[in-house]
């Protein structure tokens, strides 16, 4: 289901409509060629000419992790509803786009994520527990390795799109075979940030893979109305950019794509955009109700193409697992996430108010109400609250 060929009309805006007040024009000659790439039907069925060379470990790998990740989100939701935690941006459909990418980067390479990411972040060996200290509003839960080539999650939209740039643009000069990959939401190319990264990147041809995941809603604002654009990779042309689409609930396509483009990066061949169609199947945060601004029915058309579904068919016919595998795999994952749990809360800082602490030398009249409410309502659950 290539994006560009809905079923909504478009108000046409090219000039060469406009026969009669045309003067005579010649066409100009630029690369303006987008391909759509999808190797996993949405039966979860190959095509064995595309299929993508990847050891039976790897996918096996693939698979646990998107299972553990979408039983992850709801565990998260549980603690937010319980008052345990607060916000958080599931990956819930969109594993395959954010693993079939990951998978493709070495350790040495470079991870800038956005704030959606947290299957790409467990790929690359994120502690559960850490997460859920940092969504409970704990800095030390972003705490990351010293030698880690990971960036911490970024709030401000799009904001990650330069950083990435530069990480690349550094790891060029130094010459490094090292290869950045950044991602982003269909939101973020409408941002100033997304603009300035990419004009940077082309020029200077930096080994940046740009991994944006077209989940169709920033919010509540749906992709149609993010912009006129047909699709999103073609706006990666303008820059001197190759933009490609893939079936981003297709984990073998995305793989195909992002091995390709990341092999381009490392052989001194400059950026790639990648546009991952995919669907963001629940909440943004928790902090919305999507029933207010989108039809069930929509939802329901994508969740005949999930992308866990998919996987699993294509193992099954590969003889890689079976359904016995599949239910010892998700005991599996929902015994780590308890334990995850568990020494997430071992894990709590005794300073429950730490969060207003490092950010600014002297709290405002409004951010001083915040940390005190949040004490009383700390105090009220019954829990020792710190100073
Ligand atoms: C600069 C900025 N503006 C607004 C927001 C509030 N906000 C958070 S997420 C979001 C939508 C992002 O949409 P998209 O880029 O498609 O990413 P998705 O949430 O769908 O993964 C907005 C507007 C923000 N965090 N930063
Ligand atoms: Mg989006």
């Amino acid at each position: 289901m290539e994006e560009g060929r809905s079923e909504r009309t478009v108000p046409s805006r090219r000039w060469s409509d406009r026969k009669e007040k045309q003067m005579p024009r010649s066409e100009v000659d630029w690369p303006n060629e987008v391909t759509y790439l999808q190797i996993l039907d949405a039966d979860g069925k190959v095509d064995e000419d595309l299929e993508p060379d990847l050891p039976k470990e790897t996918l096996i790998k693939l698979y646990k992790t998107m299972v553990l990740v979408r039983e992850f989100d709801a565990a998260r939701l549980r603690l937010q509803r319980q008052g345990e935690i607060g916000t958080f941006a599931p990956s819930t459909g969109q594993e395959a786009a954010q693993l079939g990418s990951i998978c493709a980067l070495k350790d040495s390479d470079w991870f800038v994520p956005s704030f959606r990411e947290t299957a790409a972040q467990v790929w690359r060996g994120a502690k559960l527990e850490n997460d859920l200290l940092y969504v409970a509003g704990f800095e030390e839960g972003m705490a990351l390795p010293e030698d880690t080539r990971d960036l911490p999650i970024s709030i401000p939209v799009g904001s990650q799109v330069p950083h990435a740039v530069g990480i690349a643009w550094a790891s060029k000069m130094r010459d490094e075979d090292t290869v950045t990959m950044c991602y982003f939401g269909d939101g973020a190319t409408s941002e100033g940030d997304f603009h300035e990264g990419l004009t940077f990147a082309g020029v200077f041809e930096v080994p940046v893979v740009f991994l944006n995941q077209n989940n169709h809603w920033a919010i509540s604002v749906p992709r149609e109305r993010q912009t006129a654009s047909k699709t999103l990779a073609q706006k990666a042309l303008a820059y001197g950019i190759p933009g490609v689409q893939v079936d981003g609930n297709d984990v073998l396509a995305v793989y195909a794509a992002t091995k390709e483009a990341v092999d381009r990066a490392r052989d001194g061949d400059g950026p790639t955009m990648i546009e991952a169609l995919t669907y963001r199947m629940g909440i943004h945060t928790t902090a919305d109700d999507p029933t207010k601004y989108r039809e069930e029915s929509e939802v329901e058309k994508w969740r005949e193409r999930d992308p866990i579904d998919r996987m699993r068919v294509y193992l099954m016919d590969k003889g890689h697992m079976d359904e016995d595998d599949d239910e010892a795999w998700r005991e599996e994952a929902k015994k780590e996430i308890k334990a995850a749990i568990e020494r997430y809360r071992d894990n709590v800082p005794d300073d429950l108010g730490s969060m207003f602490e490092h950010t600014v030398a002297e709290r405002d009249p409004y951010l001083e109400r915040q940390r005190k409410e949040l004490m009383d309502y700390w105090e009220r659950a019954g829990v020792e609250v710190g100073h």
